[in-house]
């Protein structure tokens, strides 16, 4: 086994003349190749600056996917590359011998998975996980990866069962344009960007075809509130750009007409084909009718939004509608089948139980409240009909993940961001990223190295064959997460108590709760310049500023009783299945002395769902795909270094590198050694003259630096002192002659 030599530089030989490493490199073509080196592991030294080179230079051949040991680096091209999805490639990647053998790319990856899920003898669980900043490209991916398992599932033989699994199929891609429709909506960082996690699950062993879908936490505020220059979800837009004549006037949705919760209508995007997601929905079982009743609710919504109330003289008087409102509420109440007083009447006034008989007083709400109210009952609706639409695909897709045996799990969730206002969302996002990292911490980073966090002690196998094992640092986020999710004091345990506390929350008072009880954290920070109150996450892809205003409110998500009975009045036949009235919240609207359950808090139920889903994650085997994104611009041909690089820093690529280097050393056989490096051979010899050079046949059937290389001891010298480029090969496991060297230009970039 050869061990990795990092390091040292190449320098020019004693004489003056040219370097070892010159010479090679001019034979090689020197920087010229860098964009050939397709395996992040054979670069030397593992440097940050030589990671970044090399991928510059495979960026700047169109060569978008690369290496990095256990991870796939994919680098978004943010433009069409359509030779690089063709249904052919799939197929090459798909009837290859060795995947892995081809050019680095996600079939490479989607295949092998594909195999282990298959395998005969031991099957196990697999799952992708896609990660990245917003914006990097992890949704493309998965729907490429989606696409990759519909071109190669398995095809039952039989002509009729081909024919389901063929629909099936359809069905399963059709569910992406519908989810990111109603899901996805343009952010500062990302035009499409994701504002719900998603995880597929696939069956795709012994002939079996279908999915299961399941959603995280959809940013139902977006539904009423979206920050500068950001848009609500594409969908409003595919509604009021797409509608024809006849559904304008079903609608109400005159051309032109503005909508408060629509802005920046003027900004056309790809995503907003109305044709694509209605043939979509239609694949997936929903029919014409049904359709048009979503889009007669959400049109509902759009005029809900444009219902404002003015500022009540008198503290016993409801607040009145605002004059330009009255034809809103009326379209509203019409567009949603529900009768327009009771509307009107349940935004306005607040219904309170009080007492031991539980006595039922109404109070006017005041301004705010009754635009509270409104915003309640437009993002209750919202989510439901997301929800909803999930559990159609669902049983659109044969979902049945009890009667599978094996699956393969395709990770998309919600990439990192910061944005110049984060709040409850961004939190969200960023812990979810941030559990995702510490998955990878604790599966590769830590268990590779088969460090107990107690012990630190390295690997028996190498102690044992009497190697060294030099401790590769990591950055570990267990303190961030600790901060936001630790027990007993947290970020999400002190919001939570905030709102438990049953008082007017102010901004200041949680800002200070937090920075005095969470202060001994390294992952806590302070703006000093801010205006707000405001707290400072240190986060593994950066520090993240979130304000406190609003913070509890929004993780109470309290919705009035009487907005879901108002909405269990409802002609509509969407909304009477979104809300049935059922004997249980029947018999909640009589008076009762028993309390009833608490209501889990946003943070709380998120945190549950991510312990789940970290539980079914860690049943299989996974494999990471990093995307990283080149500029934040989403331009074509531009790289920018230092955007890049915080990126590669952030999830600890360079680490993945050297273990994955030193967890898999170099085996080469010895004919091929010299086979292989017989120009080297040449080359030591015009410089160390009276060094041995062994010849061909002189050797061993297996060379080691370790045992039983002693007769190529000076040769290995030789490179170890003046080639380091040359040593930093490494293997891949089960097929040790394919450590091929290839040097690298170090310098800094
Ligand atoms: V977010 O966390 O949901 O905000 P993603 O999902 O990481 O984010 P997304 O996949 O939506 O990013 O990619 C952003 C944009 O980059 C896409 O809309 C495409 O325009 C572009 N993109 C990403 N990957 C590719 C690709 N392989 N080829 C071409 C790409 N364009
Ligand atoms: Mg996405």
């Amino acid at each position: 086994m050869a061990s990795q030599v990092n390091g040292h530089s190449s320098g020019s030989d004693a004489q003056g003349g040219k370097s070892l490493r010159e010479d090679l490199q001019e034979f090689l073509g020197g920087e010229a190749l860098l964009h050939e080196l397709d395996d992040l592991t054979k670069v030397n030294p593992v440097t940050l600056e030589t990671v970044l080179r090399c991928l510059q230079a495979r960026y700047a051949a169109d060569m978008f996917y690369t290496s990095a040991g256990c991870t796939l680096v994919a680098l978004n091209p943010f433009k069409p590359v359509p030779q690089l999805y063709s249904p052919a490639l799939m197929r090459e990647y798909h009837a290859a011998p060795q995947p892995q053998k081809l050019r680095p790319h996600i079939f490479a990856v989607g295949e092998q998975t594909y195999r282990n899920v298959q395998s005969l003898i031991e099957p196990v669980n697999q799952s992708i996980i896609v990660s990245g900043e917003s914006g990097a490209g992890k949704t493309w991916t998965s729907r490429c990866l989606m696409k990759f398992y519909a071109v190669v599932a398995a095809s039952p033989t039989s002509l009729e069962s081909h024919k389901i699994a063929e629909r099936i199929e359809q069905r399963i891609l059709n569910s992406n344009p519908v989810m990111e429709a109603f899901g996805n909506a343009c952010t500062l960082r990302n035009n499409n960007s994701s504002r719900f996690g998603k995880f597929i699950q696939r069956p795709l062993a012994q002939q079996m075809t279908g999915a299961a879908v399941q959603t995280y936490l959809l940013e139902k505020t977006r539904v009423t509130c979206q920050a500068s220059s950001e848009r609500n979800f594409h969908i409003f837009y595919q509604i009021c750009k797409g509608a024809s004549m006849d559904e304008r006037l079903q609608w109400h949705l005159p051309e032109g007409a503005s909508f408060s919760w629509l802005p920046n209508p003027e900004r056309t995007l790809e995503e907003d084909c109305f044709q694509v997601t209605r043939e979509a929905m239609l694949h997936l079982g929903i029919d014409i009718p049904t359709q048009n009743n979503i889009f007669q609710v959400l049109a509902g919504l759009l005029h809900l939004g444009n219902i404002w109330f003015a500022d009540s003289k008198d503290e016993a008087q409801s607040c009145q509608l605002m004059d330009d409102a009255k034809c809103s509420i009326r379209t509203s109440a019409s567009l949603l089948q529900l009768p327009e007083d009771p509307l009107l009447e349940t935004l306005q006034i607040r219904t309170i139980r009080a007492g031991r008989q539980q006595q039922v007083f109404q109070k006017p709400c005041s301004r705010a409240e009754c635009d509270t109210r409104r915003d309640c009952l437009a993002k209750l609706v919202y989510a439901r009909l997301f929800d909803w639409l999930v559990s159609v695909i669902n049983s659109s897709i044969c979902a049945d993940p009890d009667s599978w045996t094996t699956f393969i799990g395709l990770l998309d969730v919600y990439g990192f961001e910061s944005f110049p206002s984060n709040s409850l969302e961004q939190l969200c996002i960023n812990y979810a990223n941030e559990k995702l990292q510490q998955h990878f911490v604790a599966h590769y980073l830590r268990a590779q190295q088969m460090l107990s966090p107690a012990t630190q002690l390295p690997p028996l196998e190498y102690a044992v064959e009497g190697l060294d094992w030099s401790f590769v640092n990591y950055q570990d986020n267990q303190a961030c997460l600790d901060l936001i999710e630790g027990s007993p004091i947290s970020i999400c345990s002190l919001i939570n108590e905030e709102g438990r506390l049953n008082r007017p929350s102010s901004a200041a008072q949680l800002q200070t709760r937090i920075e005095s009880a969470l202060a001994g954290s390294p992952c806590l920070g302070h703006n000093k310049l801010s205006q707000e109150p405001s707290f400072i996450v240190v986060h593994y892809a950066g520090p993240v500023q979130y304000h406190t205003a609003g913070l509890v409110e929004k993780n109470k998500d309290p919705v009035p009783p009487e907005l879901t009975r108002l909405l269990q009045q409802s002609q509509d036949p969407l909304l009477k299945v979104l809300f049935p009235m059922d004997p249980e919240e029947k018999s909640q609207e009589e008076p009762s002395g028993q309390s009833r359950a608490p209501v889990l808090t946003v943070v709380s139920k998120f945190k549950a769902s991510l312990e789940q889903l970290l539980q079914v994650l860690h049943s299989t085997t996974p494999h990471y795909i990093r995307c990283i994104k080149p500029n934040s611009q989403g331009q074509a041909h531009t790289f920018l270094q230092e955007e890049v690089l915080s990126q590669l820093e952030a999830c600890g690529l360079v680490e993945t590198i050297h273990i994955s280097a030193a967890g898999f050393p170099i085996r080469i056989p010895h004919q091929n050694f010299v086979e292989r490096y017989e120009l080297l051979r040449r080359l030591c010899t015009r410089t160390s003259a009276g060094s041995h050079s062994p010849s061909p046949d002189e050797g061993h059937s297996e060379w080691s630096p370790h045992t039983k290389g002693a007769t190529l001891q000076p040769l290995l010298q030789d490179i170890l002192h003046t080639l380091p480029a040359l040593t930093q090969a490494a293997a891949t496991p089960g097929d040790p002659a394919e450590a091929t060297p290839v040097p690298v230009h170090c310098g800094r970039t």
